[in-house]
């Protein structure tokens, strides 16, 4: 399982977290371009780095994952584009979070918090501001050095095993340990929850986000498909990783943020709570832990394909002008898995001014700043982003007001 250094991607034979080897594949994309490699006018003219995407299913532990593990380093550690703060839901999202755990678990000036994947500190400010000790740590420079300047100190690395293993001998233990949309993306997966087990007080609890596998499949939420994500977690694999490394998984939360995620409490003293017996036998209910849940995914991914690229044509074909909104990873799997090119969108606009003058992985739309939309004043927007898109809708009024129009692309594509 490990990941030879000068490799640029593996295929994996056995489950990420179980070890078993009776994975399913259930969606085939072929081979696509990294999400959040975006490209500079001078990479135009070179080849892009093209890679399997195909999702599977273990049979041993529900876990749904892709197969193919692109080196972290060329996914995370260079020019890594994607900042936290420009999106104020989240913010508002992530600071309720600091609060409410201020607040339940009395932290003071003693206490410690630890984010792991902490980005530009859009998270960890909040305890910063209120005098609590932190320690983020994060691989992408960028994110990492923007976290510095908003004062909350940031070690530029990976988590590892190693690394709480090292954190721990210089007499660092956590309160809190955050790790928000990150264990889906760590190539290690059992070292990486080895290494929070590690790093928690006895008492500590770990708070993780990641965005949960029933509403993907529900709402045909495709496109958050990529290699940045390994791993598509139900509560029944989540239980499974997490015991074997001594944790448990006691308390669980939805939360509407990135189309469905869960918000997981994660202690070392078992403690299983209502809220998780129940959506484990919620998921077995449902059939989520077994592979038919996922067999007719496919098809439906296909047909919702087809239909946007069908709306997309016929709006062309009338005349109308298309732009899209969010250079998001997920959407440059949409653009190049429905194959959305300059021929039907212009450009992409996004508020990430370190996105700005790049072009989108694959199709190569370029990217402007979103007033770009009043400039040009396009019929049609696509929504790439459509997991902010009340946010998105509220910023555009003056768009809207003048006649133009969002197109949402799922769970199915329908103009608004
Ligand atoms: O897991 C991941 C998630 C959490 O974030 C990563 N692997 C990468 C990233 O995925 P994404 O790029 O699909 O995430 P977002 O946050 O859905 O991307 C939204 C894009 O839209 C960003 O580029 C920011 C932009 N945006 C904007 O321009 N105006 C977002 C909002 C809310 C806005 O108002
Ligand atoms: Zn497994």
């Amino acid at each position: 399982d490990m990941m030879c250094l000068d490799a640029k991607s593996v295929t994996e034979r056995a489950c990420r977290s179980c070890g078993g080897t009776g994975i399913e594949t259930f969606l085939e994309f072929g081979k696509t371009p990294l999400a959040d490699r975006l490209l500079t006018s001078s990479d135009i003219g070179e080849p892009e780095p093209i890679f399997p995407l195909r999702v599977a299913f273990c049979k041993d532990c529900s876990l749904v994952q892709i197969t193919e593990t692109v080196n972290p380093i060329i996914l995370f550690a260079d020019s890594y584009p994607y900042y936290s703060s420009f999106s104020p839901a989240l913010l508002k999202h992530s600071r309720a979070n600091a609060l409410d755990l201020i607040n339940r678990r009395g932290l003071g000036p003693e206490s410690l918090v630890i984010e792991l994947a902490s980005n530009d500190g859009y998270l960890l400010k909040n305890y910063v501001e209120a005098g609590i000790r932190v320690l983020g740590i994060d691989p992408a420079d960028g994110p990492a050095a923007a976290a510095e300047r908003v004062g909350v100190p940031t070690r530029c690395a990976f988590f590892t095993r190693d690394v709480a293993e090292t954190l721990r001998a210089q007499g660092m233990r956590a309160d809190i340990i955050h790790a928000n949309n990150v264990l889906a993306h760590v190539a290690d997966t059992n070292g990486f929850v080895a290494g929070i087990a590690r790093l928690l007080k006895d008492d500590g609890v770990a708070v993780i986000e990641a965005p949960y596998v029933e509403p993907l499949i529900e709402h045909c939420e495709f496109d958050t498909i990529y290699h940045e994500h390994l791993c598509y977690f139900s509560v029944t694999a989540l239980d499974k990783l997490f015991r074997r490394h001594g944790l448990y998984l006691n308390e669980v939360k939805h939360l509407s943020i990135h189309g469905g995620s869960l918000r997981l409490y994660v202690e070392s003293r078992e403690n299983v709570g209502a809220t998780v017996k129940d959506q484990l036998a919620h998921e077995a209910s449902r059939g989520i832990d077994a592979i038919g849940y996922f067999r007719d995914f496919s098809s439906k991914v296909d047909a919702l394909k087809r239909d946007l690229s069908t709306l997309l044509r016929r709006l062309k074909s009338q005349g109308a002008t298309i732009a899209a909104y969010g250079a998001a990873a997920k959407g440059a799997t949409l653009i190049n898995t429905v194959g959305i090119g300059r021929d039907l969108v212009d450009f992409v606009v996004d508020r990430n001014v370190y996105k700005h003058n790049k072009y989108m992985p694959g199709q190569r739309l370029p990217i402007r700043s979103t007033e770009a939309l009043l400039e040009v004043q396009p019929d049609y927007v696509l929504l790439l982003a459509w997991n902010f898109v009340d946010e998105i809708l509220d910023q555009q009024a003056e768009y809207r007001a003048r006649g133009g129009k969002f197109i949402l692309p799922v769970p199915t594509p329908r103009i608004i």
